[in-house]
């Protein structure tokens, strides 16, 4: 596949637009690229690169022609409509969490599970993005060094719930400052039963609880990290929590390795070499990685690396990322980017 015709489903969100102009800006071979979403939005103009592109509304035949097409307007919409697209010959890479634990769709971060990729029958699933930073750090040290317990704690910004969530942080951030009654609509989940604010806040729900107590993010990290590490030995713990963050996800990682005597330098090396991760590793100068920094970048960044001080086997380490980029709309980009080549 050479010079492919694209569509973005849910181009209006705050994914879709960050597709459009990762496709831009790292010239992916589009013929025509199509943006899609609700009936809402059919007839905005959205601008990338001096080109003016018109949102259509999203209909099965509206995939007629398309090679690749991006899904990111939630699960509901992806089973609605990923396979009208199928059917019509587009191979679909979906942001949502709908069809990632289903076992005959590959799971993928091009860095770390490229070879899944062969085995697709039409739609790919892009992980959640707390898994792809975790995963894409990760991979080269259970690589070198096994990899058997991992517990994580994040530290996620709202931008991953949407748009909307975005508009709730800074409209509460006005009315807290104007000493205002504070209005809680979206978060922890549009479809929770109580909303709480999140400016000045710490959410520790994101997205539904199941009957187990753990929330649906945390299962997604759970499930999805075993999956793409092709490891279901693996012990993994999530702890998932929403601040007031606009975008970049932040996750305290503390694991367990197979291999006696490894230092932090010997992590370092690593990491150093690790495609796609920045280190960013010196209390010294005071330099490790935070969100407000990870805007706009495209690399996971990783610091705070120590040893545990009662487990010889035990690491600690503080991994930051662009959610909407390497954890949303970068990775699918890449997905299609392997594809053709
Ligand atoms: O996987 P899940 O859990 O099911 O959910 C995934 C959701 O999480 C977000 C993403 O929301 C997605 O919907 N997300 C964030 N990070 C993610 C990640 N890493 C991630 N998802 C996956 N991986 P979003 O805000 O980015 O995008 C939502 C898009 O979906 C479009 N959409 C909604 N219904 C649709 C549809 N597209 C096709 N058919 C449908 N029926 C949605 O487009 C958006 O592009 P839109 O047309 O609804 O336009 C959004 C614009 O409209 C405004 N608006 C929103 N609500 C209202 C409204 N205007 C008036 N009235 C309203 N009630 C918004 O301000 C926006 O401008
Ligand atoms: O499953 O609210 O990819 O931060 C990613 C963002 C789920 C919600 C996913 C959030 C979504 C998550």
């Amino acid at each position: 596949m050479k010079n492919v015709n694209v569509a973005i489903v849910g181009a209006t969100g705050a994914v879709g637009t960050k597709i459009l102009e990762k496709l831009v800006e790292r010239k992916f071979p589009a013929k025509s690229i199509k943006l899609l979403a609700s009936k809402r939005s059919a007839g905005v103009e959205i601008k990338a690169a001096g080109e003016t592109y018109i949102v259509h509304e999203t209909t099965p035949e509206a995939f007629e022609g398309i090679d690749i097409a991006f899904f990111s307007a939630g699960g509901s919409i992806s089973e609605k409509f990923a396979h009208e697209a199928v059917k019509r010959g587009a191979v679909v890479i979906d942001n949502t969490s709908f069809f990632r634990m289903d076992p005959n769709t590959p799971l993928v971060v091009p860095e770390v599970n490229p070879q899944e990729l062969e085995k697709h029958s039409g739609i790919i699933a892009n992980p959640n993005c707390s898994t792809i930073q975790m995963v894409a750090a990760l991979k080269p040290i259970k690589d070198q060094y096994g990899l058997n317990r991992l517990i994580v704690s994040t530290y996620q910004a709202v931008s991953g719930a949407g748009a909307e969530a975005i508009d709730e942080l800074a409209d509460q951030s006005k009315q807290f400052s104007e000493r205002s009654e504070i209005k809680a609509e979206v978060l922890p989940s549009s479809s929770a039963e109580r909303h709480y604010p999140i400016a000045f806040n710490a959410i520790p729900q994101i997205d539904l609880f199941d009957e187990s107590g753990y929330t649906l993010e945390e299962l997604k990290m759970i499930n999805e990290t075993k999956k793409i590490f092709n490891d279901y030995e693996m012990s993994v713990a999530a702890t998932c929590v929403r601040l007031p963050v606009v975008s970049g996800h932040s996750e305290s990682v503390y694991i367990e390795i197979d291999k006696d005597n490894v230092t932090v330098a010997d992590i370092h090396a690593i990491l150093k070499n690790a495609p796609g991760v920045v280190l960013q590793d010196d209390p010294a100068t005071q330099l490790y990685p935070m969100p407000l920094y990870s805007e706009g970048k495209d690399e996971v960044f990783v610091g705070r690396i120590r040893k545990d001080l009662n487990h010889p086997r035990g690491f600690h380490l503080w991994i930051v990322s662009d959610n909407l980029l390497k954890g949303a709309a970068l990775n699918s980009v890449q997905i299609a980017e392997k594809l053709l080549d």
